[in-house]
């Protein structure tokens, strides 16, 4: 690939033109400007300097129908490098639009710009889109919503409004302090000091009940609320006060209906559902809390986050009695966590029932020397993420262009199938097993090749759930359970028939998660857990997918305005 003469790239450019203007007469050209620029914000008693999307925060939510042609012009003059991921957007072969940085381009620095570009294809429902670089999604989020095509229904009872629902979180600080200061003394980073919905605190907050989401319904009318973990750093559990919800859609795949009281919702997963305002007139508390899956963990902040459900009314006198607050399960029910997280199935599927690419990779974190003295913290070790025991490190520049370009040096394309050894994985680990490698590995996947990945949490340093975003695909999630996966046994309960399906998995605390998915889209795809510091610190990988056979299996060249590291 190297060497590739200006006629050659001339000519690529004018074909890619000649692409752009066959793009289908159907859909539609979705044009949008991100301008990256800091805002002053305050919550909870304090005012942060923050980065935002065109001042706002959450940032804008942009909404297309499936088949649409989404370009999105990235500005960025903000003070901080940027880049831009489609959190859950299959970018069937646009690659290059996907975002995360060092991976798949190299960042957009201060004073420059990006167009990505992209179809949204076979997709409907809530995604989202956050900057992928360091701590900057931290506030540079929003919600992508995927409505169908005109003309086609949705294949639930049509809502009379819909409701973007954001949860986030809010420090104190400035989030770019936050991870650097981790890297620095080497431990973990500070939790953030409030969670949010819809950019507010709610009512338990200091100084925040004045500020706290409204969302006015009328009474007897459907809503579909569409939910977006945006959180770093913490499962929630999500209720509404006296209402049922019925999960239609989870990260952006339909679902069979589920109706629940209680959602279980990772960073990284979206949520579609339907309530009908059927309650007496009144305010109603829309509730999160932490889903605390770590054994014996104390600092977390157990705050309820709120938004008001309001019924308008001829008559508001309700208004002066406080709204209701739905009881929650206690911070570590994981029975709870599991029942919903098992409780869901696909309304269509059409998963593998054969596997050529099998994998077993232990998930969890790991123990490194320090590498100079600036790490003061903790014996001269600091805590790392890992799989397989090899903790990923970012590359100077990114391993697509690496790829397509056959620059050497950059990763090595030997991430292991197997952990090197095998242990008790959720049993009291051996020190002599808590170090990992450094590395930055690729695993390298035929075109079309189909693959079984079962993750495995491990106990060392602490277990916990985990929640792992493929970036590209989406993923049937065949089985999970907890201890130690059984090879012999386990496969005999996998649901090969209607799987729920994601881009996003948590694995059980303490347990294992099975999933398959095709390896359909050229290109180079990271692999990590959606808690932002575990991805800080190594908890990633990458899986490099071959062209296929077929000029229409081959990735396309990379767009001219790729920025240059
Ligand atoms: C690819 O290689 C060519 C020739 O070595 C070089 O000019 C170009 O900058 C490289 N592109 C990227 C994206 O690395
Ligand atoms: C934010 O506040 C700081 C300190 O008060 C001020 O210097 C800065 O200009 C403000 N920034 C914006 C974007 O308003
Ligand atoms: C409210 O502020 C007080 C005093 O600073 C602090 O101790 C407390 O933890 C805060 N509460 C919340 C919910 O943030
Ligand atoms: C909230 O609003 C009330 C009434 O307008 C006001 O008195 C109070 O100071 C406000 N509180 C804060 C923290 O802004
Ligand atoms: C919440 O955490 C505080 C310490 O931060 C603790 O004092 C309190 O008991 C906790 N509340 C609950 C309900 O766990
Ligand atoms: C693994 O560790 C767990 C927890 O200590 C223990 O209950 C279990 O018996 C161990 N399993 C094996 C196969 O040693
Ligand atoms: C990880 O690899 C290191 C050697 O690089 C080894 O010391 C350690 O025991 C391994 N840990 C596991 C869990 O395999
Ligand atoms: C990839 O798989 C799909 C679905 O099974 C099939 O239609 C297609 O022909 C395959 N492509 C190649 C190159 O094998
Ligand atoms: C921003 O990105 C550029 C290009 O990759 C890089 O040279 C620079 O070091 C980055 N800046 C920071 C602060 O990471
Ligand atoms: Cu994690």
């Amino acid at each position: 690939m190297a060497g590739l003469s200006s006629v050659v790239k001339l000519a690529t450019s004018l074909v890619c033109l000649i692409l752009v203007a066959a793009w289908t007469a159907s859909a539609a050209l979705v044009h949008h400007k991100f301008t990256i620029g800091t805002q002053n914000v305050t919550r909870v008693c304090n005012t942060q300097t923050i980065v935002t999307v065109n001042g706002q925060f959450p940032g804008p939510t942009i909404e297309v129908r499936e088949g649409d042609n989404l370009v999105v012009e990235v500005d960025n003059n903000g003070p901080y490098n940027v880049t831009i991921h489609w959190h859950g957007v299959k970018q069937l072969k646009s690659c290059w639009a996907d975002g995360p940085a060092y991976i798949t381009q190299c960042p957009i620095t201060p004073g420059n710009k990006f167009t990505y570009k992209f179809t949204i294809t076979g997709q409907e429902g809530t995604l989202w889109w956050h900057a992928h670089i360091s701590y900057l999604r931290a506030t540079v989020h929003g919600a992508l919503v995927i409505k169908p095509r005109a003309g086609k229904a949705y294949p639930f009872p049509k809502p009379d409004a819909e409701i973007p629902i954001i949860l986030g979180e809010w420090w104190n600080a400035n989030v770019e302090d936050v991870i650097a200061d981790a890297i620095k003394t080497g431990t973990v980073p500070a939790n953030s000091d409030a969670y949010t919905i819809n950019g507010q605190p709610g009512d338990f907050f200091n100084c925040s009940a004045n500020d706290t989401s409204h969302i006015s319904v009328k009474s007897g009318k459907r809503y579909l609320l569409r939910i977006v973990h945006a959180g770093m750093l913490h499962g929630s559990f999500f209720k509404i006060a006296q209402h049922k919800m019925t999960v239609v859609a989870v990260d952006a795949v339909y679902t069979k209906p589920y109706t629940t009281d209680v959602l279980l919702i990772q960073p990284g997963n979206t949520m579609d559902v339907l309530i009908t305002a059927d309650q007496k007139l009144g305010q109603y508390y829309i509730g999160t809390r932490v889903y605390n899956s770590q054994p014996g963990r104390t600092e977390y902040l157990n705050t309820t986050t709120t938004a008001i459900l309001e019924y308008k009314g001829n008559d508001k006198t309700y208004i002066a009695s406080a709204p209701l607050l739905p009881n929650f399960p206690a911070y570590d029910d994981t029975a709870t966590a599991f029942k919903f997280s098992t409780a869901l199935r696909s309304l269509r599927s059409s998963v593998p029932q054969t596997v050529d690419e099998e994998m077993f990779i232990t998930e969890g974190f790991g123990l490194v020397p320090c590498m100079d003295n600036s790490c003061t913290d903790n014996n001269g070790v600091r805590p790392v993420g890992s799989l397989n025991n090899i903790s990923f490190v970012d590359p100077e520049i990114s391993i697509l262009q690496a790829y397509y370009n056959g620059t050497n040096g950059v990763f090595t394309r030997d991430f292991p199938s197997n952990p090197p050894q095998a242990f008790n994985y959720t049993g009291n680990v051996p020190l002599s097993l808590w170090t990992p490698e450094l590395g930055t590995k690729v695993k390298v996947l035929k075109f079309n090749s189909t693959v079984q990945i079962v993750f495995q949490n491990t106990a060392i340093i602490t277990l916990q759930n985990h929640p792992i975003h493929l970036h590209g695909h989406d993923v049937y999630l065949v089985g999970q359970g907890f201890g130690n996966y059984n090879s012999q046994t386990d496969p005999a309960n996998f649901n090969l028939v209607n799987p729920q399906t994601l881009n996003t998995v948590g694995v059980p605390t303490g347990g294992w998660a099975a999933i398959r998915f095709v390896a359909n889209n050229p290109g180079v795809w990271l692999m990590h857990c959606h808690f932002e510091s575990h991805s800080a610190l190594g908890f990633a990988m990458v899986f490099l997918t071959e062209d296929g056979p077929r000029n229409s299996d081959k990735l396309p060249p990379p767009p001219s305005d790729l920025p240059k590291c």
